[in-house]
């Protein structure tokens, strides 16, 4: 309390009585950061001290949501701050709300990446994550007439007081330029080297994170790059005595770390995108090799001191990178570096869609970075040769696995780099994992056996449990104690409870509780009213037609139809309300159109005076970590339903069913798992299987063929192709559904019956319910496998190999 008065009036600069929300805030995060702050020092030094195997956790992105109620979490601070504030007639949830979170990823990668930071630090992990300080982070959704419109981000407009910048840290990245070969040395020592002259560079300025464990004095660091001019740059022009010219150069530069980039999929090529991704890349190898390890330090040892995982391949320059810094800075020659590069790099695959793989043409990776490029041709060489040798000459072959693709250009395909540079690749999912070695990656897992491996993601129970859920984690640790927070696979104790009317009958209440904190959210953030004692159906992703919004919405079009038509009975109807969270990427036409049209079939449906009473459809826009967080725990039925083959994990699906909602989902990513350990009668499954999809595939997939045959799919598209829900205009939804009946990539119509089917058992599941309640706690009782902190396990048993200080 006095460190909080402190804050308020020293360094915010002002009185009780006249603080702002916002001066509250940050005082409040101050005090907090100020007393992790030892620990963080602390942790550091042990490290410096103890010289152990750690891990560096590569990724474009960090989404890490609010920060303050987990650091007073870890901290143990929660209650003392609650009560001390309270004391001064302050409301610390009002507070917390003054906080706008850091959106500095895209979706389930960027948040996959904060949880397992949170884990490793909790585990006390001698790791960094290691990213970049995105002025802009994932833009602001809005809806205008339905229509998604997006709006910048600028989350450090009130300044941020989880950072610390680090100035006098700054590290040098070079762009551009040419390579020549000279001969270093004379007589017999002399040896042929390269040498770069880059053309133009910019300044890395790192911004240090804390990373607080739960409750165990370890403080981790999360270390995100901000680009600036070089002063030697501007100086030099300024000299010239053209000042414009010299702060042109300065935003040139710093526009590198400027903006994220929206799209999750379908990754564009642009050349901003690949200074990024070399940007924090260089900047953090030249930190680890130059800050963490002590001076002097014989590279050749590097592989004993840290594994890099490449969160996906958006840090995968970092091999070349390493390589040149071993061959040409250090002088190693090629196949020692070679060596070493490959036993620092671990990588992990996210997707499965072909034009997800990200490649970069080589005309543009030579121009940026040519150096790197000979590199990465040497690289391909030695892999191509050794194919020859292991394979005979198989020139098809050759060309599928090269790193180089020639067609429809030249360019390098980054998954192949990764893989080829490995110690080993891994998928996020056991049938993700299968389908890399049987698909994706096939020729390499046929050369490379061992290198393959699954680590299944996980998500931290601390942020999507503890602190999401504060009924349900009281309810959890009065049952068995506290210490499921940090092992989780203890949640199996409450299995028995399930069969406890008492037990279910305050679960209920829990859930009824935490769906009235929901209904206050959407009133007050978006004016959206819904009933709490309604069936809350919820899909919450980004938009993207495989993971198949348009089957819910078909789904719920049918509903509408049946209820109209009378077929089905008001009075006898479970009342619902479907609730979407999506963004799309901003140029993802056809995902904009399905944002538009579930707005149009909400609006129609929701002012229909009738059955809006047993039918309702709530899209709040924006999307965040922070929704989540009051969305999921109020959930009953989680939506996880991609086509089978195409979602590699999912990681919303973990977080529904810890808190205790069923899953109605297909055979796909952690959903095959979570069926697995919940048990058939407590998960709804339905739709083709990835074998049964890829059959169809291949025969020829028909999608008219489905709505000729069943009359209820063809009644819910004709409503749309009628303009039922565009004010009689055919055209507005028109490439939705010429899109599903002609092409349908994602066989939406072809699981159209299965789904409506489960949704039928649903349905009656939940006309009873204790035995939906026993379910739901049977959900969470099954589901601690999910912790990220098993993730870190099995990335330390299988591929870092790291130790562990202390921790829990
Ligand atoms: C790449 C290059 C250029 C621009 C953007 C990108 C880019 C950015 C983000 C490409 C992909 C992403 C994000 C992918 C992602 O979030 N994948 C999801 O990862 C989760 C964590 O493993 C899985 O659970 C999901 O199944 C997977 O879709």
């Amino acid at each position: 309390m006095r460190e909080y008065l402190r804050e308020l009036n020293f360094t915010q600069g002002t009185v009780l009585q006249r603080a702002s929300t916002n001066d509250e805030y940050l005082a409040l995060a101050r005090t907090v950061r100020h007393y992790l702050m030892s620990r963080w020092m602390e942790t550091t030094t042990e490290y410096y001290r103890t010289q152990p195997k750690g891990v560096a956790y590569l990724s474009a992105e960090f989404l890490l949501g609010r920060q303050l109620g987990n650091a007073l979490l870890a901290a143990d601070l929660t209650d003392i701050a609650t009560e001390a504030l309270a004391s001064l007639g302050i409301d610390i949830a009002e507070l917390a709300e003054a906080e706008v979170e850091p959106g500095l990823g895209n979706g389930g990668l960027g948040r996959l990446a904060a949880c397992f930071i949170d884990s490793l630090a909790t585990m006390g992990v001698p790791a960094i994550g290691y990213g970049i300080r995105y002025e802009y982070g994932i833009f602001r959704q809005n809806f205008v007439d339905g229509r998604q419109v997006e709006e910048p981000d600028h989350w450090l407009d009130n300044g941020s007081p989880w950072e610390f910048a680090h100035p006098e840290h700054e590290v040098t990245v070079s762009f551009g330029g040419s390579t020549e070969r000279y001969t270093d040395g004379e007589g017999d020592d002399a040896v042929e080297r390269t040498r770069w002259t880059p053309g133009w560079q910019v300044l890395g300025v790192p911004y240090n994170y804390m990373v607080p464990g739960y409750r165990n004095q370890q403080v981790n660091t999360l270390r995100l790059w901000s680009a600036r001019a070089t002063h030697a740059f501007d100086l030099k022009i300024f000299n010239y005595g053209d000042y414009a010219e010299a702060v042109r150069a300065q935003t040139f530069a710093e526009n590198i770390s400027k903006v994220l980039y929206p799209e999750d999929s379908t990754p564009q090529g642009k050349e901003l995108r690949l200074q990024q991704q070399y940007f924090f890349v260089a900047c953090s190898l030249r930190d680890f090799i130059d800050r963490l390890l002590p001076g002097g330090f014989d590279l050749r040892r590097l592989p004993e001191r840290i594994c890099f995982q490449l969160n996906d391949t958006h840090p995968v320059i970092a091999i070349p990178e390493l390589q040149r810094i071993l061959v040409d800075e250090e002088g190693l020659d090629w196949d020692e570096a070679w060596d070493i590069t490959r036993r620092c790099f671990a990588y992990t695959c996210h997707t499965l869609l072909p034009e997800a793989l990200e490649v970069w043409p080589v005309e543009l990776l030579g121009r940026l970075l040519p150096r790197h490029l000979e590199i990465i041709y040497r690289i391909n060489d030695d892999f191509l040769a050794e194919v020859r040798e292991s394979r005979g000459d198989d020139e098809l072959l050759v060309r599928r696995m090269s790193i180089i693709a020639e067609h429809p250009q030249r360019a390098v395909r980054m998954a192949h780099l990764a893989t080829v540079a490995a110690t080993k690749v891994n998928g996020v999912a056991e049938l993700h994992s299968q389908l890399l070695r049987d698909k994706v990656l096939a020729d390499f897992a046929t050369l490379w056996p061992e290198k393959f491996t699954n680590v299944t993601n996980g998500v931290t129970p601390r942020r999507f449990v503890r602190l999401a859920n504060p009924g349900l984690s009281g309810l959890i640790t009065e049952a068995i104690g506290d210490g499921w927070v940090t092992d989780l696979d203890r949640l199996r104790e409450l299995e028995p409870l399930a069969d406890d009317p008492e037990f279910r009958r305050r679960f209920r209440e829990v859930k009824s509780a935490n769906k009235d904190r929901l209904v206050e959210l959407l009133a007050r953030r978006d004016g959206i009213d819904i009933d709490p004692g309604t069936m809350l159906d919820v899909m919450v992703k980004r938009l993207h037609e495989y993971k198949r919004q348009t089957l819910k919405l078909l789904h719920v079009i049918t509903l509408y139809d049946r209820l109209r038509s009378g077929e089905l009975d008001l009075a006898d109807t479970v009342p619902r309300t479907v609730v979407f969270g999506a963004k799309a990427a901003p140029g993802y036409v056809m995902a904009k159109e399905i944002i538009a049209l579930i707005n149009h079939v909400g609006a129609v449906i929701n002012a229909d005076p009738e059955i809006s009473r047993v039918l309702r459809i709530a899209f709040p826009a924006n999307y965040d970590v922070t929704v989540a967080e009051t969305l999921i725990p109020a959930a009953d039925l989680s939506e996880q339903i991609s086509l089978a083959g195409k979602e590699a994990s999912g990681t919303g699906n973990m977080k529904f069913a810890l808190n205790g909602a069923l899953t109605v989902g297909t055979d796909d990513g952690a959903n095959v798992e979570i069926r697995q350990l919940v048990g058939d009668d407590h998960f709804f499954l339905f739709g083709l299987t990835e074998p049964e999809a890829a059959a169809v595939a291949e025969g020829g997939y028909r999608p008219s063929a489905y709505y000729e045959e069943n009359a209820s799919l063809r009644r819910a598209l004709d409503l749309v192709a009628r303009g039922e829900f565009s004010g009689g205009d055919r055209s507005t939804f028109e490439p939705v559904v010429s899109n599903l009946l002609g092409e349908d990539r994602f066989m939406v119509l072809a699981d159209y019956q299965s789904y409506l089917d489960a949704q039928e058992r649903v349905e009656a599941a939940y006309r009873d319910p204790d035995a939906w309640s026993r379910s739901a706690v049977l959900n969470v009782a099954r589901t601690g496998f999910f912790s990220s902190d098993r993730s870190m396990r099995d990335y330390l048993d299988r591929i870092w190999h790291a130790e562990r200080l202390g921790g829990a």
